[in-house]
């Protein structure tokens, strides 16, 4: 295996959107020939909130198919579900134990997560990021993909490693560092601009979805929620419009082009001609993908296959390391 080893993860808790596109799924598209990559579908991170189980697997094959229809090869990756490598767990157990209280109560996103209901929400969501760390761990990975919300869920899995490490007296955990996505796009709800677009939000019209169909795109822009002036003339001004500035965003990342750019051949234009040319480049890069993936839907033994072959080559990796942990620990000789 390549000595640059990229780990990401996609939990399948609800339809993909034009955020987990744009954040992570087209970036993993342009990394997969500089890294050896290792895409894992979380479903054991997604029951850490309640799923519905006739449609936990579908979502999995969903997520592989938009990974396939937006150019990651299978051939070249591997793409699994995690539930499928046991040694997932068995690893965060061992790192159960290495982690200190302290460490995980100081995770913002657990409290961004369980908000006001502390009490109530599960110790999965609690412990998720040591379940991140084994993920990470277990392949070695060089490199993980990390938006700002997964800065210290990284950080946590570095100081996991450098404690285990030291603990035994060895060098069996690599140390991952963050690979800082280049355009840093962190898209936000076209129904709220202070917060991210989320798959599991619950207005639909929150979101652009990668399998939405044109009409659909043409009608969430449309609704999109937005100030009453005309558009920005400098950036300045943009960022003090947090509903325009997102969509501006959205044109960039979707158009390749520069947000000066942009808000110079939009600047004091009318709100609905320049939603009228954001749905066109929306279109240009959803349509493509949302044709591609319901054609893939269409054959699940060809999904499931992927799936079953990523396993497989997930857990002989997986299997090895756990092998050398045991040793380390004294379980095994
Ligand atoms: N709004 C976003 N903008 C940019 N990147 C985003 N990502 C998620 N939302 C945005 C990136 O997508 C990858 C997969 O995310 P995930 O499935 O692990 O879960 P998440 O980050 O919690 O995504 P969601 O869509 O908000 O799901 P729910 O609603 O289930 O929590 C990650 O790389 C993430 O940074």
């Amino acid at each position: 295996m390549s000595n640059k080893i990229i780990f990401s993860g996609v939990q399948p808790t609800g339809e993909i959107h034009i955020g987990n596109y744009l954040g992570a799924i087209s970036q993993f598209v342009s990394n997969q020939d500089e890294y050896k990559s290792i895409f894992s579908i979380v479903d054991l991170h997604a029951i850490t909130i309640p799923q519905n189980p006739k449609e936990l697997l579908n979502r999995t094959r969903q997520v592989l198919a938009i990974f396939l229809a937006s150019g990651i090869d299978p051939t070249k990756n591997i793409i699994f579900n995690q539930s499928q490598v046991a040694e997932h767990t068995q690893l965060a157990w061992i790192l159960n134990c290495t982690a200190r209280v302290g460490w995980l109560n100081r995770m913002t996103q657990f409290k961004d997560k369980a908000g006001k209901n502390k009490e109530n929400a599960s110790i999965g969501l609690y412990t998720y990021p040591i379940l991140m760390a084994a993920d990470i761990l277990l392949y070695s990975a060089s490199h993980v993909p990390v938006g700002d919300d997964q800065k210290q869920h990284l950080e946590l899995a570095r100081d996991i490693a450098h404690k285990f490490n030291t603990d035994y007296d060895t060098d069996i955990f690599r140390l991952p560092e963050p690979l800082l996505n280049k355009s840093s796009t962190r898209i936000m709800s076209l129904r709220d601009g202070s917060k991210k677009m989320s798959k599991s939000d619950i207005s639909e019209y929150s979101r652009i979805l990668m399998t939405d169909s044109n009409d659909e795109i043409t009608i969430k822009i449309k609704k999109a929620k937005t100030d009453s002036m005309n558009m920005p003339s400098s950036s300045e001004e943009a960022g003090n419009r947090p509903e325009i500035e997102n969509l501006l965003n959205i044109y960039c990342a979707c158009s390749g082009e520069s947000k000066d750019i942009i808000i110079s051949d939009f600047s004091g234009k009318e709100i609905s001609s320049f939603k009228n040319e954001l749905t066109k480049v929306i279109i240009s890069i959803v349509e493509p993908i949302a044709i591609k993936t319901k054609e893939l839907l269409n054959d699940q033994d060809y999904l499931d296959n992927i799936l079953k072959k990523g396993s497989d080559n997930a857990r002989q990796i997986a299997k090895q390391k756990i092998k050398d942990l045991y040793k380390i620990i004294g379980m095994s000789e």
